[in-house]
């Protein structure tokens, strides 16, 4: 089932060496507006992750908006989260399916045609991609994809596709036109002094953008 995105942004809360903590970072995303989070703490043990989730979960139901818990299929169910995002090496789709059920969504990240079209076979609600620029933010293993990856993956996959990977303000909007349906960001929002404002300015340019 394929999710229907809230908004263009998929806004990723990743604490990771920045001086602001997790919740902080999704408080912060809402006060801007996002409505599609996602909660990505690699490096937390599991007690500190599952307390960040539940309070997420209470300020994104606050604001009405879907939140998505990175790797982990316990946490997201003990948060009652809208979601997991898996990685290909994270429980296969059917395992975290049968843990999840139907109502929740599941998004996989993939980084070429042949791993999208699995994901879509395999019953993922959405597709990353990514990723598509240089990133310093994950060590990913990928060249960049770049613009007609992506165009070539919108051509096959009629999932949502969220597109990640050195996106930002000045790049988000020629990745949407080239059929992306949200940008995911984490540097870009995490990393800017007010991560409220960036993301309410995000918002307004993605508003304004043209669909493909
Ligand atoms: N996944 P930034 S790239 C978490 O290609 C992640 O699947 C990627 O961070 C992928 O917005 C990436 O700071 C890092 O570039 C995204």
């Amino acid at each position: 089932m394929s999710l229907a995105l809230p908004s263009r942004l998929y806004a990723i809360a990743d604490p990771g060496e920045g001086p602001r903590g997790a919740t902080e970072i999704v408080r912060r995303l809402l006060d801007g507006g996002a409505r599609l989070v996602q909660l990505r703490w690699k490096s937390a043990p599991s007690r500190a992750l599952l307390a960040a989730a539940l309070e997420c979960r209470r300020l994104t139901r606050e604001q009405g908006a879907l939140l998505v818990v990175n790797d982990r299929v316990d946490v997201s169910l003990a948060c009652d989260a809208d979601g997991v995002h898996l990685g290909q090496e994270d429980l296969p789709i059917a395992a975290a399916r049968r843990l999840v059920g139907d109502r929740r969504t599941i998004g996989i990240s993939t980084h070429d045609l042949g791993q999208a079209r699995r994901a879509a076979e395999g019953g993922a609600d959405y597709v990353g991609f990514g990723p598509m620029f240089a990133t310093s933010t994950k060590a990913t293993g990928y060249a960049p994809r770049g613009l007609d990856a992506l165009r070539a993956l919108r051509r096959e996959v009629s999932l949502p596709i969220v597109a990640i990977g050195g996106v930002r303000a000045d790049n988000a909007a020629e990745v949407i036109a080239a059929g992306a349906d949200a940008v995911a960001m984490i540097s870009e929002l995490t990393s800017a002094p007010d991560i409220a404002a960036a993301t309410r300015s995000l918002l307004d340019r993605l508003d304004s953008t043209r669909r493909r």
